[in-house]
């Protein structure tokens, strides 16, 4: 694979969207050729399967249920968008992916961690995120930020968000778990701060593990 795949993970309202579109907008700067994807969803048909699962219609079948649809999108997702940008050269920037999982179906829904992996292994075929970056701050403060854009919206809570805070506090200790078993891959970055030091964390840790990306392209611009 020529592109880096990096993803980005945490709580409800932990800003990711936010941080996907500025490290989109800084390597687009460099012409580093970039996309910005998401899950569930990143392909038709994971997107179709993303509002299934998010109108909380499987909620009912339980955390393996829910989990196996979440790995159903991002066979897909990776098939169809991820395998195919990585293999042209382009990075691949995506909101959530298995650790999400992990966290929320594994961890928090209180799976069998070594039947997650299993799941993990069949579902990615060996593509693993290069970098992941997890936005931690306190369930409280992801909650009022993804409240207060919902009241701007006129929108009501999805099937997580819904659920009571300590499912999310449950959810922080997830990622941080993740991130101490996992340490050369993840990074911790505290989102709860202002967004430009976020962003300027984020560009810091990209620079130390990934330092190509952060360079001129050598190349050409090969992807919107
Ligand atoms: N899920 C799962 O259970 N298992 C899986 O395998 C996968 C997913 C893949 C997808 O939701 C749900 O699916 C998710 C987990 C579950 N749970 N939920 N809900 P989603 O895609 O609809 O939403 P999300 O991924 O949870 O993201 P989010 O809540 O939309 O938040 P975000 O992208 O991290 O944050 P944001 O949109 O950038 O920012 C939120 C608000 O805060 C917004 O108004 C910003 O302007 C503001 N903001 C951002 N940064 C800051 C800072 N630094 N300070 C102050 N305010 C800020």
């Amino acid at each position: 694979m020529a592109g880096c795949f990096i993803t980005f993970e945490g709580g409800e309202g932990a800003g990711k969207s936010t941080q996907i579109a500025r490290l989109k907008n800084r390597l687009g700067q460099l012409a580093q050729p970039v996309i910005v994807t998401r899950e569930p969803g990143g392909s038709p048909h994971a997107e179709e399967i993303r509002a299934f699962i998010l109108g909380g219609h499987a909620k009912h079948l339980g955390p393996f249920a829910e989990a196996l649809l979440f790995a159903a999108a991002r066979i897909d997702h990776l098939d169809k968008t991820i395998t195919p940008a990585l293999r042209s050269g382009t990075h691949v920037l995506c909101d959530r992916f298995a650790d999400s999982t992990r966290a929320y179906q594994g961890s928090v829904g209180n799976i069998d961690k070594g039947l997650i992996d299993q799941l993990e292994t069949v579902t990615l075929q060996g593509v693993k995120p290069h970098l992941t970056f997890i936005l931690d701050l306190p369930a409280e403060v992801g909650l009022a930020r993804a409240g207060a854009r919902q009241a701007g919206k006129g929108e009501g809570a999805d099937r997580f968000e819904e659920e009571d805070i300590s499912f999310h506090q449950s959810l922080r200790q997830a990622y941080l778990s993740i991130a101490q078993a996992e340490p050369k891959r993840c990074v911790v970055i505290n989102a709860d701060q202002d967004p430009d030091e976020v962003e300027t964390a984020i560009w810091t840790a990209l620079r130390e593990r990934l330092p190509p990306m952060t360079e001129p392209a050598t190349r050409p611009l090969d992807v919107a």
